[in-house]
């Protein structure tokens, strides 16, 4: 597997902990930095590889977090993390990154694909995600002709552009519900092999996501609410991880690294 020093064998397993109270499905759980590290704490007993800390949710719609609020939010409990468990900063923001790498983060996980110099200078890893606009614009601009095709011809332009800066770690991620119907997130899920193709690890973070909604409704659910998500999340790791994500991220920790287990098998 292509994660630099990492010789595990199975997939990795990357756990959310959103440090906002308006995430789409952990907001305001662990808004409060006490809390916050202790899930962050939890999820590393239970064995994940990476927590990804995020102070800005990124859902359709939201709003900007100010910066000093964001700073606030995320750099106590990044502090607090890192000397126990890798931990991954998701932010948009380069003051952000810098800060959460000051305090220990190691990946920046950069959903608007801007940050590879800022990860370049840092010396640590960074994740390419797809997107296009921003959460407030995303999901006017989800119309393509070949949806794979130009996600990967993206990511291989952020790609080439990381290698210039010198990056070493550079994961790519189709950015599953970002600018994407469900049709793309499914065409995308399938596809992934050609992701992996451009010869960098996948991640993928597909994780109770609405698109999911629809396709596991039980009777009586239209669509399954975001907090009956988690047999779909775990299915879509899977195939995630059996098309050749090298990481998945993830709510639902434990149960999902039980099924990296049984992958990195197979
Ligand atoms: N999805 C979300 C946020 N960050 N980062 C990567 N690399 N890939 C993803 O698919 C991804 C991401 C959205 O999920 P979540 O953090 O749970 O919610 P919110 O944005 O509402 O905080």
């Amino acid at each position: 597997m292509a994660t630099g020093t990492l010789a595990l064998m199975r997939p990795l397993v990357m756990g959310v902990l959103n440090v906002t109270p308006d995430s789409f499905s952990d907001g305001g759980e662990w808004f409060e930095a006490d809390a916050a590290v202790a899930r962050g704490l939890e999820m590393a007993e239970e064995g994940a590889d990476v927590v990804d800390v995020g102070g800005e949710s990124s859902r359709p719609g939201a709003d900007p977090v100010p910066q000093e609020e964001e700073l606030r939010r995320v750099v106590p409990v990044v502090a607090a993390l890192a000397p126990r468990v890798r931990v991954s900063i998701d932010t948009v923001k380069p003051a952000v990154a810098r800060a959460a790498v000051e305090a220990g983060a190691t990946l920046i996980n950069d959903i608007s694909g801007t940050l590879a110099s800022v990860a370049a200078q840092a010396g640590v890893g960074w994740v390419a995600m797809h997107m296009r606009g921003d959460p407030k614009t995303m999901q006017s601009l989800a119309a393509y002709d070949d949806v794979v095709g130009e996600v990967c011809a993206r990511l291989a332009e952020l790609v080439a552009g990381a290698e210039a800066a010198g990056i070493e770690e550079v994961w790519v991620d189709p950015g599953l519900g970002f600018a994407k119907t469900a049709a793309h997130n499914l065409a995308l899920l399938a596809s992934l092999d050609r992701l992996a193709a451009l010869g960098r690890p996948v991640l993928v973070g597909a994780s109770r996501k609405s698109f999911l909604g629809p396709l596991s409704a039980r009777a009586g659910e239209d669509p399954a609410p975001v907090d009956d998500r988690a047999e779909a999340s775990l299915a879509a790791a899977v195939w995630a991880m059996d098309r050749g994500a090298a990481m998945v991220r993830v709510h639902d920790v434990a149960a999902t690294l039980q099924a990296a287990a049984l992958v990195g098998e197979g």
